[in-house]
């Protein structure tokens, strides 16, 4: 690396951020400061999968019934304890865990920030070496400061979110992290272990030309989603169809090609999982944060998924997120 180049880091750019409101305390900044340290400890691990023991499966499976691969469980240790050591996260909760983790020790108590994340979105590309991603959003808590944190901090709406992101551990790994100033990209640089700014104020194009969905569940969509997918395959120039068809079967990747390239990406309900099978509150709720601050949009073929109220921690929902136009078009076609 050049020494000489000016390289602004992830530290650097939240605190520059800060500086714009007289009254921030600058907490925020360091809760993604401490998100982006633990997502270093499992990008460290992601990178030797195939030469230490930890591709595989963990022997147990989580609260929704699927088997937890080794890593997954070293991803969830290693953002609850990174998180019950700072100095600003009250509780957390997590996709891998039945229940939320109220910290309440006498610091965190007073802390204002409850966090919720996917620890590592994707996992059956691990053993395939495909990308996965760590998903996560902030909320302000909304029960009083000096006691532990409750259920109902969790369960707000995705409008509420202060900030999300994710980080992808692919070809590079990146954080990506929206806040209402607007969505930027930090590539980590290995040598100096540095998130640094590489894709400034990210912008979700309005049209695309792919669309990304489990295609092979055809047999169990509705026929007004049939009707979408045959719209997408069809020709005609005027408004390029047809589109490609691109799924890697890990959200955070599928996602962060559409939100540099435009495009839609789709996981209904079908006749078996009549709510989809993605997550309101670790996957759809910050993803649809991500993409909707940088212009996009995100739904679930009958609400803004940021309009939901949550009942439940575990709550799954119907999504389509992508560029605004070709989600407008699904919906057309489905509502
Ligand atoms: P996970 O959180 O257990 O990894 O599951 C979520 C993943 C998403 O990343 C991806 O979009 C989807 O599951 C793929 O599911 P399917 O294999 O049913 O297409
Ligand atoms: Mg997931």
């Amino acid at each position: 690396m050049n020494p000489n180049r000016h390289l602004m880091t992830l530290d650097e750019f939240t605190i520059h951020q800060t500086r714009q409101f007289s009254n921030a305390t600058g907490e925020l900044s360091t809760l993604l400061r401490d998100i982006g340290l633990a997502c270093k400890f499992i990008n460290k691990q992601v990178n030797k999968a195939g030469l230490v023991d930890i591709i595989g499966s963990y022997g147990k499976e989580n609260v929704q019934g699927e088997v937890q691969m080794k890593l997954d469980v070293f991803a969830d240790n290693t953002l609850i304890n990174v998180l019950k050591n700072s100095s600003d996260c009250a509780g957390i909760a997590s996709e891998e865990n039945e229940d939320f983790v109220a910290f309440d020790d006498d610091h965190s108590v007073h802390s204002k920030y409850v966090v919720l994340f996917d620890p590592l979105d994707g996992s059956s590309n691990i053993d395939v070496n495909a990308s996965i991603g760590t998903i996560f959003c902030i909320y302000k808590r909304i029960s009083p400061l000096g006691k532990p944190c409750t259920k109902e901090d969790f369960l707000q709406k995705g409008r509420n979110i202060m900030a999300a992101g994710y980080v992808i551990y692919g070809s590079s790994t990146m954080l990506v992290y929206a806040t209402r100033l607007g969505v930027n990209g930090f590539t980590l640089e290995p040598s100096i272990g540095e998130f640094c700014l590489s894709h400034k104020d990210m912008k979700c194009p309005d049209n695309g030309k792919i669309y990304s969905i489990n295609q092979g569940n055809s047999g169990k969509y509705d026929s007004k989603l049939l009707d979408f997918l045959n719209y997408c395959m069809e020709e005609d120039q005027a408004s390029k169809r047809p589109y490609s068809h691109r799924y890697i079967g890990s959200m955070v990747a599928d996602l962060h090609r559409t939100l540099i390239k435009g495009g839609l990406f789709m996981y209904p309900a079908d006749s078996k999982n009549t709510n989809g099978k993605l997550r309101l509150l670790y996957e759809c709720n910050p993803m649809s944060y991500i993409v909707e601050m940088a212009g996009g949009m995100g739904h679930t073929g009958k609400d803004s998924i940021l309009d939901l109220a949550p009942e439940k921690l575990h709550q799954r929902v119907p999504i389509f997120i992508g560029s605004k136009n070709m989600v407008e078009k699904v919906l057309e076609f489905i509502k």
